[in-house]
């Protein structure tokens, strides 16, 4: 009897436990369901990546090139997003998108947990968003890469996309350099996404280290003015400039025509963003007679007074004729280059081992890339010796039959310097580097001297000139090659020189393309650019002037010019 007793009330005390644990289970997982899934909701454990910040990009002097400013990005859970519809609109409003998309958006993905709404917001909208305390609306810290400089400097920096990686210019060549590396923590969110607290760090994020490019801003930017100031003046299809330290071999500024502003890149003509100083190729014509004389000055076959019979301005090499623009008749190797004549070169030419010219043309780098590493940097090219027939050997002499680029132009007239060559930098070079002696001081003195007269009243480049400084300095007027051969009528204006003469600082190439204009040689489309950049760097970089403020240059070019250009106009060359 007391054992059945027992029995009864063991069963009956179980019966109520569980009668107790299932009215527990009911109450919690049916009655209080909503509550306490919001309270688990409210306090959850999630990984963050912590973006790390990108170095920023300065000029020579620390001037901010590229910087990274702060920007949240809103981000989604749609299976969180469930059951608070009522609310989408206004986030849709907030985020200035038709809440139809908003709403077609999340229900699509309503099974995914992430899905970014807009990336890259200021600070005002994103705190409405944040007010709007919509569970399942996050906000995530991001970097935006900012260009003070816009299209001044677009071509040389390039840019970052949405996701802060390099896609072209330095931005690309230096990635991983600028980027640093990504950290991670976990934190404990509220259910608005608000961080309520640190829990810990996984991995710290490493900043990306800063970069600074040898470029110098103010001259970057003299030189856009100058050369687009000259692009619409001539209607030209598009243009380069590179301004280089000749004694250390640094890029100080490169420009192209047209850019871009890589702040809002929406707007991009297709072609835009091509930095074509070392991306397009061009024939160099007259500007590669200095080379050609210098070769055969260094052949010893030749001394700068000695003459050469050009009459009657025509010369016929195989099957083809080299012609000059006037009959020259019997002149000095100076006068070849201050007039510029064809004939002459390729006589010269003409008169020496193939391989000396190719030597040269070799040694100044042409027919190579220049090692800067800059993203899609062509060669260009320069056949081979072995492979010149005589007509090629008269045509690559005033520069034919190759093709390089600004950047390679602008380098190869570094020679003029000390008759090296440095590697060309776009980073800041502490110590120079060793480089071979390829033409001696004497050549390089008796080359300057020649292309000193080209910037002389009697000259073709006399635009070119600065007042206060002596500048050498060679012109080029250079028909198109198409495929029904050079056409009149479609020209690459240039000019390339060194200033000051009497111990050459600067190095600097312009080229235009296919000017549209009344004018089209190089001694009136990009002569005036050298000259403007060229004054403003020199005195910029407190070069002592080695010419004369008399404006002896002014009184010469009042004297008739024999090759029929107007004479020097009263602002010619001055800033
Ligand atoms: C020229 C050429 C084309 C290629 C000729 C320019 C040749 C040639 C075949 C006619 C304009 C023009 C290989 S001109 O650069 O001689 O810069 O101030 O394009 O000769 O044989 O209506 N430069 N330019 N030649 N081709 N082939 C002169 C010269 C140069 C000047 C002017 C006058 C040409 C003073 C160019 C300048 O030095």
């Amino acid at each position: 009897m007391a054992k059945r007793w027992r029995v009864v009330s063991v069963l009956s005390v179980l019966a109520m436990g569980a009668g107790a644990l299932t009215w527990r289970a009911l109450d919690l997982q049916v009655m209080n369901r909503e509550f306490l899934q919001d309270q688990g909701d409210a306090r959850h454990l999630r990984a963050l990546t912590i973006p790390a910040h990108r170095g920023m990009i300065t000029d020579r002097n620390g001037e901010p090139l590229a910087i990274s400013t702060p920007v949240d990005s809103v981000w989604v859970n749609p299976r969180e997003m469930v059951g608070s519809e009522a609310s989408w609109p206004a986030l849709a409003r907030v985020l200035g998108m038709p809440p139809a998309e908003l709403s077609t958006k999340l229900k699509q993905r309503s099974d995914r947990g992430f899905l970014y709404l807009r990336r890259h917001i200021g600070p005002d909208l994103a705190e409405r968003v944040a007010a709007l305390g919509i569970p399942g609306v996050f906000l995530q810290r991001e970097y935006r890469r900012y260009y003070p400089e816009g299209e001044v400097a677009a071509h040389i920096i390039g840019f970052t996309d949405i996701d802060d990686v390099g896609q072209e210019g330095m931005e690309l060549a230096y990635d991983s350099w600028l980027r640093g590396a990504a950290g991670s923590k976990w934190v404990l969110r509220d259910r608005f996404g608000h961080v309520v607290e640190d829990v810990a760090a996984i991995k710290d994020a490493a900043p990306g280290k800063d970069l600074a490019l040898s470029i110098d801003r103010r001259l970057q930017y003299l030189t856009y003015r100058e050369l687009k100031a000259a692009v619409q003046q001539h209607h030209a299809e598009s243009a380069s400039a590179v301004l280089l330290d000749i004694r250390t071999g640094e890029v100080l500024a490169m420009v192209n025509q047209p850019s871009y502003n890589p702040n809002n890149r929406g707007s991009m003509r297709p072609g835009a963003f091509r930095n074509r100083a070392v991306t397009d190729v061009f024939e160099p014509g007259s500007t590669v007679k200095p080379f050609t004389i210098a070769a055969a000055l260094e052949a010893g076959l030749y001394r700068p007074s000695s003459l050469i019979d050009t009459a009657p301005g025509r010369y016929r090499v195989g099957r083809a004729m080299v012609r000059d623009v006037s009959n020259y008749g019997t002149v000095d190797l100076t006068t070849i280059i201050q007039k510029s004549s064809n004939v002459g070169a390729s006589k010269i030419a003409l008169s020496m081992p193939p391989q000396r010219l190719w030597q040269t043309f070799s040694a100044i780098g042409f027919g190579a890339n220049t090692a800067t590493g800059f993203p899609g940097e062509v060669s260009g090219s320069l056949p081979h010796f072995s492979r010149w027939r005589e007509v090629e050997r008269a045509t690559l002499s005033f520069g034919y039959g190759l093709s390089v680029t600004p950047l390679q132009l602008a380098l190869a007239y570094t020679i003029f310097g000390d008759g090296r060559i440095k590697p060309a930098s776009f980073v800041p070079v502490a110590e120079p580097a060793e480089a071979v002696q390829v033409l001696t001081p004497k050549t390089v003195r008796e080359v300057v001297a020649m292309m000193e007269t080209v910037v002389s009243a009697r000259g073709t480049g006399v635009l070119a000139s600065v007042p206060g400084y002596r500048v050498a300095g060679k012109t080029g007027t250079v028909q198109i090659a198409s495929s029904s051969g050079y056409s009149a009528g479609e020209y690459v204006s240039v000019f390339a020189g060194v200033a000051p003469a009497s111990d050459p600082r600067l190095a600097m190439a312009v080229v235009v393309t296919r000017p549209h204009g009344e004018e089209y040689y190089g001694g009136q489309v990009a002569a005036p650019v050298f000259s403007r950049v060229m004054n403003g760097a020199l005195r910029q970089l407190g070069v002592v002037p080695d010419g004369s403020y008399a404006r002896q240059w002014y009184a010469d070019a009042q004297v008739p010019r024999a090759d029929g250009l107007a004479p020097v106009s009263e602002d010619a060359g001055v800033m």
